[in-house]
C-alpha cells in the first residue's frame, strides 16, 4: 500500500475524546490519520537559536509523526509575520489587516525551504504527499527543485479570495505560480474552487483542459471542491462519556426555566465575536418578553497571542460584554457569558447537546466545523437549531440552518428569535436532513475523496457542483 505523508505546519498527535484541542485543521488531520499509518510532519511549535533540520520522530497510535524545531526569526516572519499577519487576513477578505512587509515574504520562502530540505530524504517513490494549507503554498515547488516526483496535492482550509482582493498581495503572481508545482489542488467549496479559476483566468492568462484542469505558467494542475467534514460517529460517542454527561447535567441544571445559546470559536476576527455580541444585544432589547429565558455563553480561548490584534479583540470583546451585562443584567443573571479557555472535547460535546441554539456566525470561514459538531451532538428527539453566517463555507451544505448575514443584527437577532420559537416539528425535520449530511459526508469521506483524486483513482472532484439553495 502506498504511504500517505501529511504535511502541515503544525502537528498535534492523533488526540483522544479527553484531550483538548484548538484548531479545526488538527481535529480534521487526527481523524484523518487515524486510520492510516502514515507520517505526519511539521512545526514541533518551539525553537532553536540555529536551525539544524533534525528531526524529532515518535509513533502515536500507528501514525509516525516527524518534527523539526524553527528558528525564533523564522516563527516571527513566516508563522506570525508572513502566515497569520500577511495571508490569513487577506484571504478572510481583511484587506485592512494585511500586513505586506518583504521580510515576511522572505520569512515565508526560506521555512518553507527548510521543511522540504528536512523531509525531503524521507519520501519514498511511491508515497503520495498531502500539503495543507496557507503557510506551506511553496512547498511543492521546494520538493520539486529538489527531485521529488512524487504526487502532491494542497488542499485550503480557509476561503481563496476573490480576484480583487488576491491582486492586492504584491506577491500574487509568485504565490500562485507556485501551486501550479502540485498535481491536485482542494477547496473547502465551490465558491472557492472557481474564485481561484477566475484568477487563473484572468490573471495569469490560464486555461481550462478539456477534462477540467487548469494550465498556466506552463504547467497543469487538477483542482476541485472538496468540503472537509468532522467524525461524527466519534462525536456521537464521545456523549456517551461521563464527562459530556456531566457538562450536559451542570449546563442544564444551571439553565433552568432559561434556554442555552451556545457559540464556541477560537478567538479570531474572522469568526465575527463582536458582530455576534451586537446581535445578541439587538435580540436582547428588541424581546423583552424572552430576553429573561436565555442564556448565551461563548467560548473562546485565545488562539494567537502574539499577534497584537488578537489581544486588542479580546479587550473589545470584554468592553461588549460588560456593556451588555451592565444593561440587562439583575442580581441573579447576566445574559452574556464569555469564557477564554479551551474545553475537552467531551465536555464541548456535553455543552452544544444542552444549547438550544448553536450560534456560528463567522464573517468567512473556510468551512467551520463547529456548526457539524453542534449538530451532530443534539438529541435526536428534541434537537437544537443552528444559526449559521452564510460566509461560513459550511453554509453550502447545511441550507437547513437559519442562514444569516453575519453584518447585520437585525438578522442575528431575528434568528435567534426564530430558533428560540420554532416549533419541534420543524426543528425535527431540519436536524434531520443536517445531520443525515454531517454524518454522510464527514473527515473519512473528505479524506478518501482527497486522496483518491490524488492517487489517481476515480474520485469525485466537485468543481462544477453548484452548492444548494440556501434556505431562509
Ligand atoms: P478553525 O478556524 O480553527 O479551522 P473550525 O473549523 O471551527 O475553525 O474548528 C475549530 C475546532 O476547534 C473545532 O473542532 C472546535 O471544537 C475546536 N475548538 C474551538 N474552540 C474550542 C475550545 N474552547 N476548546 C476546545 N476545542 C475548541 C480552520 C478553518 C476552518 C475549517 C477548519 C478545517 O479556519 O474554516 O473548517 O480549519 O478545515
Amino acid at each position: 500500500m502506498t504511504r500517505l505523508i501529511v504535511i502541515s505546519n503544525r502537528v498535534t498527535p492523533p488526540v483522544g475524546k479527553g484531550e483538548e484541542s484548538v484548531g479545526g485543521l488538527a481535529m480534521a488531520l487526527a481523524a484523518a490519520l487515524r486510520e492510516y499509518s502514515g507520517l505526519w510532519f511539521g512545526w514541533s511549535g518551539r525553537t532553536t537559536p540555529q536551525f539544524s533540520g533534525q528531526l524529532a520522530m515518535r509513533r502515536v497510535e500507528g501514525v509516525t509523526i516527524a518534527t523539526v524545531d524553527l528558528e525564533p526569526g523564522d516563527v516571527e516572519e513566516y508563522y506570525n509575520g508572513y502566515a497569520n499577519k500577511t495571508l490569513w487576513p487577506l484571504f478572510h477578505y481583511r484587506v485592512d489587516l494585511t500586513a505586506y512587509d518583504r521580510a515576511f515574504d522572505a520569512g515565508y520562502q526560506r521555512v518553507n525551504r527548510r521543511f522540504a530540505e528536512t523531509i525531503g530524504p524521507l519520501i519514498e517513490p511511491d508515497d503520495l504527499i498531502w500539503v495543507h494549507d496557507y503557510h506551506m503554498i511553496p512547498l511543492a515547488r521546494e520538493l520539486r527543485r529538489l527531485g521529488v516526483k512524487n504526487r502532491i496535492g494542497f488542499f485550503l482550509h480557509i476561503p481563496w479570495p476573490a480576484h480583487q482582493l488576491l491582486v492586492t498581495l504584491p506577491t500574487h503572481k509568485a504565490l500562485v505560480e507556485s501551486l501550479f508545482d502540485y498535481d491536485l489542488l482542494g477547496f473547502q467549496t465551490p465558491e472557492y474552487a472557481t474564485a481561484f479559476e477566475e484568477y487563473v483566468l484572468a490573471e495569469a492568462g490560464g486555461g481550462r483542459t478539456e477534462d477540467g484542469r487548469l494550465t498556466a505558467f506552463g504547467r497543469t494542475v487538477e483542482y476541485g471542491a472538496f468540503p472537509i467534514g468532522i467524525d461524527a460517529a466519534d462525536f456521537a460517542d464521545m456523549l456517551g462519556a461521563e464527562r459530556a454527561g456531566r457538562t450536559y447535567d451542570r449546563m442544564v441544571a444551571h439553565t433552568v426555566f432559561r434556554k442555552l445559546i451556545v457559540g464556541v470559536d477560537r478567538l479570531d476576527y474572522s469568526k465575527g465575536l463582536e458582530e455576534r455580541f451586537a446581535g445578541f444585544e439587538r435580540f436582547l432589547a428588541d424581546n423583552p418578553d424572552l430576553r429573561r429565558e436565555v442564556l448565551m455563553v461563548q467560548v473562546a480561548p485565545v488562539s494567537r497571542e502574539a499577534v497584537e490584534t488578537y489581544q486588542e479583540i479580546r479587550g473589545r470583546l470584554d468592553a461588549l460584554s460588560g456593556r451588555i451585562n451592565g444593561a440587562h443584567a439583575d442580581l441573579a443573571w447576566n445574559p452574556l457569558r464569555c469564557v477564554n479557555r479551551n474545553y475537552r472535547r467531551d465536555e464541548l460535546a456535553g455543552l452544544y447537546r444542552a444549547a438550544k441554539v448553536g450560534l456560528v456566525t463567522p464573517l468567512r470561514d473556510g468551512m467551520n466545523l463547529v456548526a457539524k459538531e453542534y449538530v451532530a451532538a443534539q438529541d435526536p428527539a428534541d434537537p437544537g437549531v443552528l444559526v449559521l453566517s452564510r460566509f461560513a463555507g459550511a453554509a453550502g451544505q447545511m441550507p437547513e440552518a437559519l442562514i444569516v448575514n453575519p453584518n447585520s443584527p437585525e438578522e442575528i437577532s431575528e434568528a435567534l428569535k426564530r430558533a428560540l420559537t420554532m416549533p419541534l416539528e420543524e426543528r425535527l425535520a431540519r436536524w434531520r436532513a443536517l445531520f443525515k449530511r454531517v454524518r454522510s459526508e464527514d473527515v473519512s469521506a473528505w479524506r478518501d475523496a482527497f486522496v483518491d483524486a490524488l492517487a489517481g483513482r476515480p474520485a469525485e472532484v466537485v468543481a462544477a457542483k453548484t452548492p444548494p439553495a440556501l434556505a431562509s
